[in-house]
């Protein structure tokens, strides 16, 4: 997978999410995503609008949000269609399947009817997937190995990780990794950043997922785009190797 095209990768997946989602990075020429963890539905719209032209994915944390409305999603599915990108609800679901059910389908959030892409540990058994940035993360050997072994099982809904290096080679799974900064560094709470070019190029992974190092900016559609280069870059890169 990691030599093969985005194009060439759509075409062999089954998967219609992921098959959209390999269609826009290769139209958009991004394999960029920006998590926009703001805290006020205003704000959040405000730099979606802004970010959009150059991201394929924007990830949110609705439970973050202090004013959540249904109107905020009307609101984020019309930009979604003005600029062209899936939105991807990182609610990362840890539980039985029973009240998985219901947090994702149910409560005020609704998530099932708007995020086109939603993600899940997979510490409760066939979940879906996490291995995580943060430093002494217990997501690594075993964990992985059986995640990988759900995924391929479920691959009808499945179609990537969150991952910190490519974790394997089928053509279909998208592997996406958030910690990703131009100027490399940590927060004061265990977040680890990785480069664009780390992440896709020596790490063979596929999309970056960028927050802070975009919306903390005072020129976050400049500095998107700026992700958005430097991120394509590796890929081309990558596969032309
Ligand atoms: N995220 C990580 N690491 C993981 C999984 N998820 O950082 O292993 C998420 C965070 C946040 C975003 O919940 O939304 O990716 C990273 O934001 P940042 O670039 O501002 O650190």
């Amino acid at each position: 997978a990691s030599s093969m095209t985005f194009k060439q990768r759509g075409e062999a997946a089954q998967n219609l999410v992921a098959r959209r989602l390999f269609n826009i990075m290769e139209n958009k020429q991004s394999n960029l995503a920006v998590s926009v963890d703001l805290t006020k539905s205003a704000d959040i719209i405000k730099m979606v609008d802004q970010v959009g032209p150059h991201v394929c994915v924007v990830k949110t944390h609705v439970d973050i949000i202090e004013d959540f409305t249904a109107d905020f999603v009307s609101k984020l599915q019309k930009l979604a269609e003005k600029h062209n990108f899936l939105i991807f609800e990182d609610r990362k679901y840890a539980d039985i399947g029973n009240t998985v059910c219901h947090q994702y389908g149910g409560g005020i959030y609704k998530v099932a009817d708007w995020a086109h892409i939603t993600n899940a540990h997979t510490v409760p058994g066939p979940g879906v997937v996490q291995e995580m940035s943060s430093s002494g993360n217990l997501a690594t050997g075993e964990y992985t190995k059986e995640t990988l072994k759900i995924a391929r099982d479920h691959s009808d809904f499945v179609i990537g990780f969150i991952c910190q290096s490519r974790i394997c080679e089928d053509p279909e799974f998208i592997c996406m990794t958030p910690g990703v900064k131009l100027e490399g560094g940590g927060d004061s709470l265990g977040q680890q950043y990785t480069t664009p070019r780390d992440a896709v190029f020596s790490r063979r992974t596929d999309l970056v997922i960028v927050g802070r190092g975009i919306t903390g900016v005072t020129n976050p559609e400049a500095v998107a785009n700026e992700y958005r280069l430097a991120a394509f870059a590796s890929y081309q890169e990558r596969i032309s190797q």
